[in-house]
């Protein structure tokens, strides 16, 4: 049987490592062996789930930062070059097989998009494993859904999501991640739009304003010169990422089971793993409602979510007026708790 996986990216604190422990979590109650690969090297600490490879193992950051006398982004680059070009990886996945088959293996890959955007080293490291053991991979680019509360960076997330399908050419899925967290923002759209991200033009006209702008009392200002140049700007890489007509999203809450169950059932259906094909709906469903009563349980690592915070922001809000009257581009900034722990926050914790 061939080797199958997933591959997450997605720039720094979207969420990859936490997605990937809750995967491991849920294909393990799946009962379907997996294993996950930190591809990291700056990766601190042991993260949630135990991994079965290790990139530390092979070469550290901090010594290469050392040695090469280079910045932390630099020794990165030039330890993934040093990754693709030894044997290691290839040697550490061979001693995973057991009777003829591999686990499912999981890449927590590192925040640095220029890896995939620019450098050819992860692309490389990728393809050498597929060859060598004809793997089928899908790549899960994470985007965290604070991203949507910016229109401007929303409009940035979907470049890098077009970009990492582009550059990276394996079977692709896009997430928003954090959706417990989605009803927190003030979003310019129904939060379905920027799920499907279609006619993305129609989010231009909201870059570079903010909210207090849409007021009636404000809505004669003339937009300044550098909004208008924004929007312009916004504009035209909105109609770049719809001419392709590739990127969507789809939501995910890691606390949910369902949520989960379904982002793995893509996964599957991407890479054409039999599970995902041949698994009974029953499996699926076990599966589900296990992972349900773990969260917050004390076998093993747990996901929890406090707060009565859940829901999807927007669902069934009508679509804003575009405003005229533009002011900054800084709108709607996540809140500052966002991704910290506390109350009505996401937290990982073991017994
Ligand atoms: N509310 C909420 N917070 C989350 C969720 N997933 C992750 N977080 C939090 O977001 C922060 C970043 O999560 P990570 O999984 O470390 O993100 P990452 O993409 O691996 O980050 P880097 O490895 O630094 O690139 C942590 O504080 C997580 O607890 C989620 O689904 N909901
Ligand atoms: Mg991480």
């Amino acid at each position: 049987m061939p080797l199958y996986g997933a591959v997450v990216v997605g720039p720094p604190g979207a969420g990859k490592s936490t997605f990937c422990a809750g995967l491991c979590r849920y294909l393990s109650l799946a009962e379907r062996p997996c294993a996950l690969v930190n591809l990291d090297p700056a990766c601190e600490g042991e993260g949630l789930t135990k991994f079965a490879i290790d990139v530390r193992d092979f070469v550290s950051v901090d010594a290469v930062m050392k040695d090469q006398k280079l910045g932390p982004n630099g020794a990165l680059r030039y330890c993934l070059e040093q990754l693709w070009k030894s044997n290691w990886l290839k040697d550490q996945i061979t001693s995973l097989e057991e009777d003829d088959c591999f686990p499912y293996v999981v890449f927590d890959c590192p925040g640095q998009t220029e890896l995939y955007v620019h450098d050819h080293s992860l692309r490389g490291i990728l393809d050498d494993v597929r060859r060598e053991f004809d793997a089928r991979f899908t790549a899960a680019h994470l985007v965290d859904v604070a991203q949507c509360a910016v229109p401007t960076s929303y409009v940035a997330a979907c470049l890098l999501s077009l970009t990492a399908m582009l550059r990276l050419e394996l079977p692709h899925i896009n997430i928003l991640t954090k959706m417990d967290m989605a009803n927190r923002y003030d979003l310019a759209m129904p939060l379905e739009f920027f799920r499907e991200a279609q006619e993305l033009h129609r989010i231009a006209p909201f870059c570079g304003v903010q909210p207090c702008s849409l007021d009636e009392d404000n809505v004669e200002e003339e937009p300044s010169a550098y909004a208008r140049q924004l929007q312009k700007l916004s504009g035209k890489i909105c109609e770049l990422v719809d001419d392709f007509s590739l990127v969507c999203y789809e939501p995910l809450d890691v606390s949910d089971g369902e949520s989960v169950a379904k982002v793995v059932r893509l996964l599957d259906k991407c890479n054409g793993h039999p599970c995902g094909v041949h698994a009974p709906q029953s499996l699926i469903e076990d599966a589900t409602e296990l992972f349900l009563l773990h969260r917050g349980g004390t076998d093993g690592p747990s996901i929890s979510v406090d707060g009565d915070n859940r829901g999807a922001a927007g669902r069934d809000r009508e679509p804003r007026r575009a405003p005229r009257t533009v002011r900054t581009h800084n709108i709607g900034a996540p809140p500052p708790d966002v991704g910290q722990r506390g109350p009505g926050s996401f937290s990982w914790y073991a017994s």
